[in-house]
């Protein structure tokens, strides 16, 4: 048995510039670590991400407390424990805590900390950290799900919708899919900068032009598309974040334009979007507690993939609503929704027993740390959302799912999507 010896942990930055966790266990002289992601547009049902609000030194955004709790009572429970009993450990951390959203020591704190554990164990393996979920044989390589053009919360731009992503269906292999996107992106690039707009990128490295209607957006990546040789909706499709969380009042959504219109009425809107661009996913079509909306909008369509977001948070509880309402038929993963690998595998594994999608994602605030990429795989995960091919912190998962590929080598096949 590895016997953890302690934990510590410090304030590092996020891609924001923003102050989150970085965790370190140690099992002897031997320690892996990782870092805490943060999102800008969240549900409210997501685990809590706890901040030092009182300290001005940092605008109210340090991470001090949390951090205190790692290095003090998180690192004394954990001590002896097995680095290999992910599921041990996240219990204890769990009960430490003991609130429902994990508000005491914060899910920033806890996720850490359970990432850090999960790395360390599989090091002590000598195993690759993919090879350390749940899949045991037959590893298959996500799809990526690439936000080109940035709208919504992680932009400027006054577009309504989040994010217009791509994903490079007819991809036989990973370093394919990617290609397929560089290309695109390199052209949508060149249309951008002919339209006169800036190509400065958003929070997750899509393009960020000063254009402030969805259409606009959908004609520009279909045009970029074309120009690269692909055929929309079969070689490459778009799919949508459309966060509409932050689109709702008094029940009414202003997805399509400002104006705010019934369900009804943009449901309608999104059908029309859908036969004429067509896409193939929309993620959180409608806000946190429509589910109404969602069961409407699912019955209407035909082979689109739609994916709970903020509708879910990566909650069992929540996902099984879900489930018995027929409200989406996929589900976006994010570890620090929920706050631990465990109850983010539990979460996985129900949603593949159900017939939903994976979908591994990244936050809008992120990190040099890869963790997602080898969850995606060692998950069976369908695909992978993590931004454009552009800001380290995005490009890093994409190269570490090449890394992956190159060391399964011929066994290296695609997810199906
Ligand atoms: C989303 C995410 C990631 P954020 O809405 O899906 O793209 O954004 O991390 O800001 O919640
Ligand atoms: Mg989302």
């Amino acid at each position: 048995m590895s016997k953890i010896t302690k934990v510590v942990a410090r304030q590092v930055f996020d891609s924001r510039g923003n102050p989150t966790v970085e965790a370190e266990i140690f099992v002897k002289n031997l320690s892996s670590s990782s870092i805490c992601p943060s999102g800008a547009s969240t549900g409210t049902y997501e685990a809590f991400e706890k901040r030092d609000k009182a300290n001005k030194k940092y605008l109210g955004k340090s991470v001090f407390i949390p951090i205190k709790y790692i290095n003090s009572v998180i690192s004394k429970k954990l001590k002896n424990q097995n680095i290999h009993n992910q599921e041990r450990i996240d219990h204890i951390l769990i009960k430490l805590d003991g609130t429902k959203q994990k508000k005491k020591i914060g899910a920033n704190a806890i996720l850490a900390v359970s990432m850090a554990a999960k790395k360390l164990s599989a090091k002590i393996k000598k195993i690759p950290l993919y090879k350390n979920f749940l899949v045991k044989s037959n590893y298959k390589l996500p799809y990526p799900l690439m936000n080109i053009i940035n709208g919504g919360a992680h932009a400027n731009n006054g577009l309504r919708i989040q994010e217009f992503m791509i994903r490079p269906d007819r991809a036989k292999s990973f370093s394919e899919a990617i290609r397929m996107c560089f290309i695109v992106i390199n052209n949508l690039k060149k249309l951008i900068k002919q339209m006169g707009h800036s190509t400065s990128v958003g929070d997750e490295g899509g393009f960020a032009p000063m254009i402030n209607d969805n259409e606009s957006a959908l004609k520009l990546i279909v045009k970029a598309i074309n120009l690269s040789g692909f055929k929309n909706g079969k070689d490459i499709s778009i799919c949508l974040d459309v966060a509409a969380n932050e689109l709702i009042k008094n029940k009414k959504y202003s997805i399509h334009s400002k104006k705010f219109i019934s369900v009804d009425k943009s449901i309608k809107n999104y059908l029309k979007l859908i036969n004429k661009f067509k896409i193939k996913s929309i993620e959180d079509p409608f806000g946190e507690n429509d589910w109404n909306a969602w069961t409407k909008f699912l019955s209407k369509t035909r082979k689109v993939q739609i994916v709970g977001d903020d509708l879910f948070v990566t909650n069992l509880e929540r996902l099984k609503v879900g489930f018995l309402n027929v409200s989406a038929n996929s589900i976006l993963i994010k570890l620090n929704q929920i706050g631990t690998v465990t109850e983010t595998l539990e979460v996985i594994k129900f949603a593949q027993l159900i017939g939903y999608n994976t979908i591994i994602s990244h936050r809008s605030g992120d990190s040099e740390d890869t963790f997602i990429a080898d969850l995606a795989v060692g998950t069976n995960s369908n695909q992978i959302k993590t931004g454009s091919l552009a800001r380290s912190e995005r490009v890093s998962k994409y190269n570490q799912l090449i890394r992956i590929q190159e060391k399964l080598g011929t066994y290296s096949k695609m997810n199906t999507i």
